[in-house]
């Protein structure tokens, strides 16, 4: 406690768990809940590394917000989260969840951290958890080994089961879960806040699909207790550098090992119910609303969209930073491209998407915020799934050939291509099967530029691999792309 923190006295209870402790929840949700002054009190959890709990709970869960405007940075020291615990604590999950004060589950576990099936689009039923995935396959031995059907019947607790062998955040949730089923805690709303489309949906298929790979009547309670809400969520988020934390010392006083740097923007969307209540984010800037999917395509859409482009296309052409890439006019041409393709198909007038792109444009200008375009780049294989495929095939359904939201698959396949060739790490969760896809369009393999094109498709989806037509389209924009680098 330093003076700048001393002057925190009571703490709220804890009435929300979250899991995927990082830089955006505490940017976000625990920004809205702390500006409600509701008194909802956040427990936290990491998801791999406990290192951010420890130096969270170093400091009784106090950091410093910076919001930092073109013209300057604004300090707040949040309170809101006032326990934060290793993910692998299940013991510590089960005995919050099973508490019937606590009424909110949110999530910022990326989304590699649904391990959701890829083809799962292919039918159109939806999203579908990936069984086959290793980490499934791994928490749901490692909870049928250790009985988690137990801690509902003979009331065997959590200890029960050895919470680093439980590394999903489905497959924790499904033992914290079991653990409220047994207290007889009641009803509760699980709020994903990753950038999927449909997030409720996908929330829902890892949870259910990993507690029937356990225990059916488990997840027959789930079914029918849990509430899984839907949101869109934005707040452009950079990670925190040794600069961040030293003007934050010099400006407060604290010196905070784990502040956040934020822009001042912020949104928050919703749908869905909250069976054991919740804090009245609407007075925070939240939104509620019926129908999500309007929105939610703007967001995902319009903003990550454009920075997947920009973080493979900025980096082929030499760039760091968001606000750099931009300032390049053939990177930012691609960009209107992109935004011209999915407007198209964002007709609800309360989008104004004009006035929603003019902000978007200021927004990845501020010059104070640096963005690193290699930190959006990661994940790439599930990201683009979700922002820039959606918009092709409105393209395509709707008789045009959508060029535009294929450029940042092709820029990925590229900027794929360049960091296998140079040895530089790919960090997705399919990195190995990129590598290989890569190895298919070596010379001497006799398989041609399409050949890998194809391959490189199919690791973001199978099925649109499988059409020559839109194969042929991205390897075009590739030899594209190619020549602009090589210039
Ligand atoms: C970014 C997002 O890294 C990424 O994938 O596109 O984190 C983006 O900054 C946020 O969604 C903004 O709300």
């Amino acid at each position: 406690m330093t003076a700048a923190t001393a002057g925190v006295g009571h703490r709220p209870p804890v009435r929300i768990v979250h899991l995927g402790l990082g830089a955006f929840h505490r940017a976000h949700q625990a920004w809205y809940t702390e500006r409600t002054g509701d008194g909802w009190g956040i427990a936290a959890f990491t998801g791999r590394s406990p290192e951010a709990a420890e130096q969270l709970a170093a400091q009784d869960g106090l950091y410093t917000l910076v919001e930092r405007a073109a013209d300057g940075d604004r300090h707040q020291l949040i309170t809101a989260v006032v326990e934060a615990h290793d993910g692998a604590d299940l013991q510590t999950l089960s005995g919050l969840l099973a508490s019937p004060d606590t009424a909110v589950v949110t999530l910022t576990i990326t989304e590699a951290g649904y391990r959701l099936a890829s083809d799962s689009h292919d039918d159109g039923a939806g999203p579908r958890l990936d069984g086959a995935d290793p980490l499934v396959a791994g928490d749901v031995a490692a909870l049928r080994a250790h009985g988690i059907g137990g801690v509902t019947t003979d009331g065997a607790g959590p200890e029960n089961v050895d919470g680093t062998r439980v590394r999903t955040a489905a497959g924790r949730l499904v033992v914290g879960l079991a653990a409220r089923r047994a207290a007889g805690a009641g009803p509760l709303a699980v709020v994903p806040c990753d950038n999927l489309p449909a997030n409720d949906a996908a929330a829902r298929a890892a949870l259910l699909g990993t507690a029937r790979l356990v225990d059916a009547e488990l997840a027959d309670w789930i079914e029918a207790t849990v509430s899984f809400v839907g949101t869109s969520i934005d707040r452009i988020t950079p990670r925190t550098t040794d600069a961040d934390r030293s003007s934050v010392a010099a400006a407060t006083g604290f010196a905070d090992a784990v502040p956040v740097v934020t822009e001042p923007f912020s949104s928050w969307i919703l749908a869905g119910d909250f069976p054991a209540g919740r804090p009245a984010w609407e007075h925070a800037g939240a939104v509620f609303v019926r129908d999500l999917e309007p929105f939610e395509r703007r967001k995902l859409w319009l903003l990550n969209g454009a920075h997947s482009l920009l973080a493979y296309a900025g980096q082929l052409r030499g760039h760091a930073t968001v606000a750099e890439a931009l300032a390049d006019p053939a990177v930012a041409g691609w960009v209107e491209d992109f935004w011209n393709a999915a407007e198209r198909h964002l007709t609800a007038p309360e989008l104004d998407v004009p006035a929603y792109r003019a902000a978007l444009r200021e927004r990845f200008a501020n010059p104070r915020i640096a963005h690193h375009l290699a930190q959006i780049g990661n994940d790439g294989s599930l990201k683009l799934a979700a922002r820039a495929l959606p918009v092709y095939r409105a393209e395509r359904d709707a008789g045009r050939d959508g060029a535009a939201a294929l450029r940042p698959v092709a820029a990925w396949m590229d900027q794929m291509t360049a960091q296998v060739t140079a040895g530089i790490p790919i960090a997705d969760p399919s990195a190995d099967r990129i590598d290989t896809a890569v190895d298919t369009g070596r010379s001497g393999t006799g398989q041609t530029d399409t050949d890998q094109t194809a391959a490189l498709l199919a690791v973001v989806d199978p099925a649109l691999a499988r059409d020559e037509q839109t194969v042929a389209a991205v390897a075009a924009l590739r030899a594209g792309s190619r020549t602009t680098v090589r210039r």
